[in-house]
């Protein structure tokens, strides 16, 4: 039987792809403070104050905006904890998530 391991092998493998990526967006609400936002967006994704309030400002007057990409997992788990922050306090503050393209 003829040794085979020397030979090159079949290019049949797919080149693995790169992960598919989700936004995070905040949605705006006539409810929930400004600063809370603030601070979840700086508590939660980790922006500086800056940064935090560009994106609720924008939030603020577009109705939404997108605050980060991730992997789909971290998405969804970022997006419900800080949709559950500002439920605890009883405010609507929303964030959805939703696949790039
Ligand atoms: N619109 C809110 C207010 O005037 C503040 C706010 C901004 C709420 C952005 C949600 O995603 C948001 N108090």
């Amino acid at each position: 039987m003829s040794d085979t391991r020397l030979l090159p092998r079949p290019k049949t493998k797919a080149k693995p792809e790169r992960p598919q990526l989700w936004k995070v967006i905040l949605l705006n609400d006539d409810f929930t403070p400004r600063e809370f936002v603030v601070s979840v967006l700086k508590r939660v994704f980790r922006m500086t104050e800056d940064e935090a309030m560009g994106v609720m400002l924008t939030a603020h007057q577009r109705g939404a905006c997108v605050v980060a990409v991730y992997t789909k997992e971290v998405a969804e788990t970022k997006a419900q904890l800080a949709t559950e922050a500002g439920q605890m306090r009883g405010y609507p503050l929303t964030f959805t998530t939703e696949k790039e393209d």
